[in-house]
């Protein structure tokens, strides 16, 4: 069974999915494998790994350390092609479809195709929106594209289903890593209802509530990062995962 098909079937099992997101970046360095442990013992059913800055040597020995160390499944949330690993279990194709920067419309695509295929690597194609969180974030700035703002439900949900049509397996709302205000529920509870395939949440998504509702709305998968940073306790990470898995 695929990565992609795993995924499903916890979606299946548990009514959503629980994807910790760890940044493989040089300032969490001595941290990580400290986080990977939060995560291991707090229920979360995959694990997503990427950043805006590392570049390919370190991306590889420090994705190298996280798959010796757990047993999740490992997805690669690349910032670029060059965040490309055989030790991983799949890297999601990410089409930043909310903006109109054709590097990450195709170009990034056609540099790492050739890569992923030598690996051998399961690629899931995602569309991947922008949403405004409220700050200006690492991918708006990364990117040189601009979030689509949360009250414009129509315009987000024209995106979400050409992320379907175009032939992608998830639509990723993303509000952006540390983000003032997550996806609002609205918004998951429109999409949701018109699309067919499932719905990835992430960006300041850092409360059991926040995550409780997005999934009452139609989140299929819950995604967090920051919060693994900020120390908390196994306690606080099960009340999270227990708040995503509904089943
Ligand atoms: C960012 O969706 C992720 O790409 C996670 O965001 O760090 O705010 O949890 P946070």
């Amino acid at each position: 069974m695929n990565t992609f098909l795993k995924l499903e079937k916890i979606r299946a099992e548990r009514g959503a999915v629980a994807i910790a997101l760890l940044d493989p970046d040089i300032k969490n360095d001595n941290a990580l494998l400290g986080m990977l442990q939060l995560v291991n013992e707090s229920d979360f059913d995959a694990i997503f790994i990427g950043g805006s800055l590392i570049s390919d040597n370190e991306f590889e020995s420090r994705l190298e350390e996280v798959t010796k160390n757990t047993e999740l499944p490992v997805i690669i949330f690349p910032g670029s092609s060059n965040q490309l690993s055989q030790h991983a279990d799949a890297v999601l194709f990410l089409s930043l479809i909310s903006g109109r920067n054709p590097q990450y419309l195709i170009g990034e695509h056609v540099k790492s195709a050739p890569i992923i295929h030598n690996m051998n690597l399961e690629a899931i194609p995602t569309a991947y929106i922008l949403l405004d969180g409220g700050i200006r974030s690492s991918v708006e700035v990364m990117s040189n594209t601009s979030p689509i703002p949360m009250n414009k439900h129509d315009i987000i949900l024209a995106h979400a289903l050409a992320g379907e049509y175009l032939g992608n397996s998830f639509v990723f709302l993303e509000s952006g890593s540390g983000a003032e205000n997550h996806a609002a529920a609205e918004v998951v509870s429109i999409i949701s209802k018109q699309l067919k395939i499932p719905i990835i949440v992430g960006g300041g998504i850092n409360t059991s509530a926040s995550a409780q509702s997005l999934v009452n709305s139609g989140a299929d998968y819950i995604v967090t990062g920051t919060k693994i940073e900020q120390n908390p306790s196994i306690k606080e990470l099960l009340k999270f995962t227990n708040a995503v898995h509904q089943l």
